[in-house]
């Protein structure tokens, strides 16, 4: 079931992940604690509210930090040119990406254009342990519903795509999905049929057979005779 969570959903602290999907610890700032997504006047204003305050550089210049909205566009998970990455961002298949950057001493809002393989700046503010991201509908081809996932990763090698360290993602299964100013938790869609449901239908199908043998059986079966001296071979008297 969906459910409508307005415009904030809190995140757990402590949930931080490794490349291997397993819990790890990492600096305050990779940790989302809470996110908001609203409409303000003809743009969009996402907000990022993490465990600690944004650094201005990392610590290591090969360090590179992006705290993003990945957002699918077209609410379709097929359509992305990253391909499915279930991984950092569930079952969406993003078609524009909207972050902000750290790497080194540079800090900077952009938004990456999937489809046309474009980076745009766009503007970022930050406060303390708050990022806002900026972006309008014209910035990803006017659409007004959208299905996102919110993450923070920070790779070494300067950002290499196989050089990921940590993440944190909001939600951690299944997508946010924006629609007439409101976000709405949407859950991760198994694969698999609901399992009770699952449950009573192989029941149904393993007994037809059973069924079917003991009717075949009985038709078989000769009918007992009420006689029953007649069946018993005839002794003759002397
Ligand atoms: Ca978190
Ligand atoms: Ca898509």
């Amino acid at each position: 079931m969906s459910s409508v969570i307005g415009q904030s959903y809190i995140d757990p602290r402590g949930d931080l992940l490794d490349k291997n999907r397993n819990p790890t610890t990492g600096e305050p700032y990779l940790d989302i604690i809470e996110i908001t997504l609203v409409s303000s006047g003809s743009e969009y204003v996402g907000t990022i509210k993490l465990d600690g305050d944004v650094p201005s550089k990392t610590a290591d210049p090969s360090i590179f930090i992006e705290w993003d909205f990945m957002l699918d566009t077209d609410k379709n998970p097929n359509t992305s040119p990253w391909g499915r990455a279930p991984l950092l961002v569930n079952d969406i298949g993003v078609d524009y990406m909207v972050r902000l950057c750290l790497l080194g001493d540079d800090r900077w809002g952009e938004i990456y254009d999937g489809l046309k393989n474009s980076f745009y700046g766009i503007d970022s503010y930050v406060a303390d342990n708050q990022i806002k991201l900026t972006f309008s509908p014209e910035d990803i081809r006017g659409s007004t519903c959208f299905d996102f996932v919110v993450l923070v990763r920070k790779y070494g090698n300067k950002g290499a795509p196989d050089a990921l360290l940590i993440f944190d993602k909001a939600p951690g299964e299944g997508h946010f999905r924006f629609e007439e100013g409101s976000v709405t938790y949407i859950p991760r869609v198994s694969a698999l049929p609901n399992l009770p449901n699952f449950l009573i239908l192989v029941g149904v199908v393993a007994v037809i057979p059973v069924i079917a043998i003991v009717i075949v059986a009985l038709l078989k079966r000769k009918p007992k005779s009420n006689n029953n001296h007649r069946d018993k071979p005839q002794v003759s008297c002397k």
